[in-house]
């Protein structure tokens, strides 16, 4: 029998590298996924001319991502209201205004948010907007997809460590901690 070296064993200092790896891989995942979307971008800006519709359906919005209504204040203004002010094109019971010219909404949680420019006529001329929120797990295209390759290296860690733990498990005589 070969005698034990002394100190922490190989099972634990792999168990170990791999749960600090994996952390480290999650804050990435994290700050890689935060986006900053400005409204009506690169095309346009939060104006009479974006299509909205077709703006949304080209990115995939998560909590913690923020979007910016950037626009001349002389021209146009921010009002968030409800489904029902949005299919109406009214702003006579919002949820807040905004009119800076350069207006950041957080999107905090999942679910929809509805906007629309509260100056008369803009509304009903398509300057209203729709943003459906969605949890981080769900795939998109876009900016999103520049996070795949850090999801592919967390996954692989994954993998790695759930190898480690089938070692530990087929070999019950290396002792853990
Ligand atoms: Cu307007």
């Amino acid at each position: 029998m070969a005698a034990r070296r002394r100190g922490p064993s190989p099972a634990a200092v792999v168990v170990a590298v791999a749960a600090v790896t994996i952390w480290v891989a999650a804050l990435q995942m994290e700050a890689a996924m935060a986006a900053t979307y400005t409204v009506g971008a690169p095309d346009g800006l939060w104006d009479m001319q974006t299509d909205y519709a077709e703006w949304v359906k080209a990115r995939t919005f998560h909590p913690g991502d923020k979007i910016t209504f950037t626009y001349s204040p002389e021209l146009h203004d921010v009002v968030e209201v409800t489904r029902a002010g949005y299919d109406a094109c009214s702003s006579a019971n919002n949820i807040s205004a905004s009119r800076t010219g350069n207006d950041v909404v957080p999107l905090t949680a999942v679910g929809t948010r509805y906007f629309l420019c509260g100056l008369t006529g803009h509304c009903d001329s398509g300057m209203k907007i729709r943003v459906d929120v969605v949890a981080a797990a769900a795939p998109g295209p876009g900016p999103a997809a520049a996070a795949a390759p850090t999801s592919s290296t967390a996954a692989a860690v994954v993998v790695a460590a759930a190898g480690a733990a089938l070692l530990l498990l087929l070999n019950p005589r290396l002792p853990l901690w």
